[in-house]
């Protein structure tokens, strides 16, 4: 018997990107393990990829090419040869390419992290031929523009010094479910003397293991940073030195924040003024006493109409009491800019047709878009579709819209899956994808600062093929010859970091394959000398770039779209907020096929506060129907303070083949964008909920 130890990564959208041990015995994974030398990694995994040979193993992995047989959305399949599916496929994009290649649209996200399996070979594919851009807004983008106008660059504060700092303020995260190895490092943190605060809607898991948990109302962060700054400046907790070196337009703050004193914001947050004030002091007061505070702030503030602003007036606060002095004080949302990418050698956009008509679709209103008609404004109406990575009947907002869209009997789909999700329901033609197992990667992260490589463990599972070998192949087919659409995945990967780029270290693939990983040569502290990487070169509370771009230059507060003080009418019929964030046992709609897991689940269920309950008559087990203009669909309800009043909360993302009424919480969202970037509101959402009628849960 052979048995082996491969070092991998896990691949999915989560900030750890552990790097796990695959032991392999006789061709068979048989265990994953975290690495106990990764210093982040520290031998642990969350449950789900604990067992991750129970998802590459599944029985119902896809194994072989098929196609429909039944109408879309029917799931009925018959199997066919790689050789009828790839000539199907390039057939079809060719005959779309003759009219328009932008009628021609990739979907894609972050199924996998990964560098070459993720959009590399796939993106030259697209740029080659034309096609129409994604907007890949599902997720960050309105966060990561807030706070790349004010600090210029998405760093900050590394993971590893979480354990040394004093006052951890975490801001719209639940990082037990989805950041685990941040939390491991805030309870040594915690052990060290140091206090938790939460700042979320929702006494989430994170939330009841804090010191303290400010429950303010969705969507109202950034009246809430608004109110610290006003009290940081009126009690003069302020590092004036750092002020005066470091950032940017601080008199025009002083003058913006004034308005916002702590009974106004405690109105509009739904919380008290005297939340506010020992927040505030609490936060300037540590840094008063030199200890280095963190504010670990996450995606949940910004899934709503003013996220990328919320964000940006968070992101203000480490510089007015001078907490990125120290390596443990600052703040972090994401790491990503750390690595130096090369992105133009993995995806190759200078293939892109010279003087071909270019065209954007955004990812987040994927459903109006695929039914809309050719117009001068739009172009082409969109006749083929190719999902990889992604989920998007599952995942993308107002679900009904989307479903239909991929119903329209006059596009042609292809999607390469591990399994048969929601979307793939509605494919022409349905790949068989590999899994992280069984494929070559390489990995940047953005909870940490690691360079990562992933190599595979066993052989590809049945007839399926790596993301990459799928569009090579396609690329044979239509002809493309330039020779980056031969180059090999662990030729792609050798690009993936530039070696040129001192962060980069000069590591090179085959070295970084042996070792698994390799941290990144970067600053601690790295604003303690300013050095912002905005056009000022400071810590902008003033921007520019903003005016510029239409925004309003200074911290401000954008209200929800959908909320009761914002929007009364649409109140009066619909009263409660709903929030739909991460379940701790799925990753987004990722393993929710996996039963152990979803047993860990249970049912797709919805938490309402007592109070909300008895006006509805309802108790914990009811099956209710949650609805508002937009769709509904049916949970299981818990009455539990949990969820303050007003607010609804249904832990995501639920397949909907496994729900009684085949529909999930992305029913009743919105395709409304945020102020920045483009992003989904998912969490910017009125509803009502009643009683069920009918309807018997399944499972
Ligand atoms: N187990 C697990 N881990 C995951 C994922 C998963 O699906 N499952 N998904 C991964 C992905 S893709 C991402 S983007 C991250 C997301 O994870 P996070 O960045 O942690 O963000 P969210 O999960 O969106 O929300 C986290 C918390 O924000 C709260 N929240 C909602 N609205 C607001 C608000 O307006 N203000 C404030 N202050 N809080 C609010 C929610 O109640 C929730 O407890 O997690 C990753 N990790
Ligand atoms: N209501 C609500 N909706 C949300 C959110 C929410 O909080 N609430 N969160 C949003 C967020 S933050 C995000 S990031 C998106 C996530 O949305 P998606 O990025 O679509 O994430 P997943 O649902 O995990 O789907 C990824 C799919 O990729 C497949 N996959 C994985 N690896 C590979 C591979 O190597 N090759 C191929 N071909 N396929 C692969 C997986 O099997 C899986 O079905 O959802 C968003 N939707
Ligand atoms: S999902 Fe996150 S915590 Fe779980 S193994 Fe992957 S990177 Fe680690
Ligand atoms: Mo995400």
């Amino acid at each position: 018997m052979s048995s082996n130890i491969v070092r991998a990564v896990c691949p999915h959208d989560c900030p750890d990107t552990c790097a796990l041990l695959v032991t392999v015995k006789d061709g068979v994974a048989t265990e994953v393990r975290g690495d106990p030398d990764h210093p982040t990694t520290a031998g642990v995994l969350c449950t789900k990829v604990a067992r991750y040979t129970e998802r590459t193993y599944h029985a119902e992995r896809l194994l072989y090419p098929q196609k429909r047989v039944g109408k879309k959305g029917e799931g009925k399949f018959v199997r066919i040869s790689w050789d009828e599916a790839l000539d199907t496929i390039a057939e079809r994009l060719q005959a779309v390419a003759a009219k328009s290649p932008l009628a021609i649209l990739p979907y894609s996200y972050a199924g996998t992290m990964g560098l070459v399996q993720g959009d590399s070979m796939s993106q030259r594919f697209f740029h080659k031929l034309g096609a129409s851009f994604l907007d890949r807004t599902i997720c960050a983008t309105a966060g990561g523009v807030g706070y790349k106008y004010t600090i210029g660059a998405r760093v900050g504060t590394d993971i590893e010094q979480t354990q040394n700092t004093k006052l951890i303020i975490i801001w719209g995260g639940n990082p037990i479910a989805s950041s685990l190895h941040f939390w491991m490092r805030a309870q040594e943190a915690k052990r060290n003397g140091a206090r938790l605060i939460a700042i979320d809607p929702y006494r989430s898991l994170t939330a009841e293991k804090c010191h303290q948990h400010i429950a303010l109302l969705p969507g109202t962060d950034a009246a809430l940073a608004l109110g610290i700054m006003h009290v940081l400046i009126k009690e003069d907790l302020l590092d004036h030195d750092y002020i005066a070196r470091y950032t940017l337009g601080f008199d025009q703050l002083v003058k913006q924040v004034e308005e916002w004193h702590p009974t106004r914001v405690a109105e509009v947050c739904g919380i008290t003024a005297t939340e506010v004030i020992d927040l505030a002091r609490e936060y300037g007061s540590s840094a008063q006493r030199g200890e280095p505070s963190m504010i670990r702030m996450n995606y949940g503030v910004q899934r709503v109409h003013g996220g990328g602003m919320a964000v940006r007036n968070i992101a203000c606060l480490p510089a007015l009491v001078g907490a990125w002095r120290h390596a443990a004080g600052g703040v972090q949302l994401s790491l990503s800019d750390s690595f130096a990418k090369d992105m133009d050698a993995l995806q190759r956009p200078d293939l892109f047709p010279v003087g071909g008509a270019q065209r954007t679709i955004n990812m987040s209103t994927i459903g109006d878009d695929l039914m809309r008609d050719s117009s001068a404004a739009f172009g082409p109406k969109i006749e083929a579709l190719i999902v990889y990575n992604s989920n998007p009947v599952a995942i993308a907002p107002e679900s009904s819209v989307v479903a239909q869209g991929f119903a329209r009997e006059d596009l042609f789909t292809v999607v390469l899956e591990h399994f048969q999700t929601d979307t793939a329901d509605y494919a022409d033609i349905l790949l068989p994808a590999t899994t992280q197992l069984e494929h070559v990667d390489a990995h940047s992260a953005y909870g940490h600062l690691y360079m990562m490589a992933n190599n595979a463990a066993i052989a590809p599972m049945g007839e399926a093929k790596p993301n990459t070998e799928i569009f090579r192949l396609l690329a044979e087919r239509m002809g493309y010859d330039e020779a980056c659409f031969s180059e090999t995945d662990d030729e792609i990967a050798a690009q993936a970091f530039k070696t040129s780029d001192p962060r980069t270290g000069n590591v090179d693939w085959s070295s970084l394959k042996k070792e698994g990983w390799r941290k990144l040569q970067v600053a601690q502290a790295p604003f303690a000398l300013g050095r912002f990487a905005t056009p000022s070169g400071k810590c902008e509370f003033y921007s520019e770039t903003m005016l510029q771009h239409g925004l309003a230059p200074l911290p401000s507060f954008i209200p929800p779209y959908e909320s009761v003080a914002s929007n009364p009418d649409c109140a009066a019929k619909y009263p409660l907020a709903m929030i739909s964030p991460p379940a701790r046992n799925f990753l987004n709609s990722s393993f929710v096929n996996v039963k152990s897991l979803r047993d860990t689940e249970g049912e797709p269920h919805l938490d309402i506060h007592p109070e909300d309950a008895l006006l509805r008559n309802i108790s914990t087990g009811d099956m209710v129907r949650i609805y508002n203009d937009r769709g509904s669909f049916l949970a299981l309800a818990r009455v539990t303070e949990k969820a303050r009043i007003g607010l609804v909360v249904g832990l995501s993302i639920w397949w909907k083949k496994f729900a009684s009424d085949h529909k999930n919480a992305n029913e009743v969202t919105s395709q409304n964008l945020t102020d920045m970037g483009r992003g989904p509101t998912f969490y910017d959402v009125l509803v009502q909920v009643e009683k069920a009628q009918s309807g018997v849960s399944k499972n």
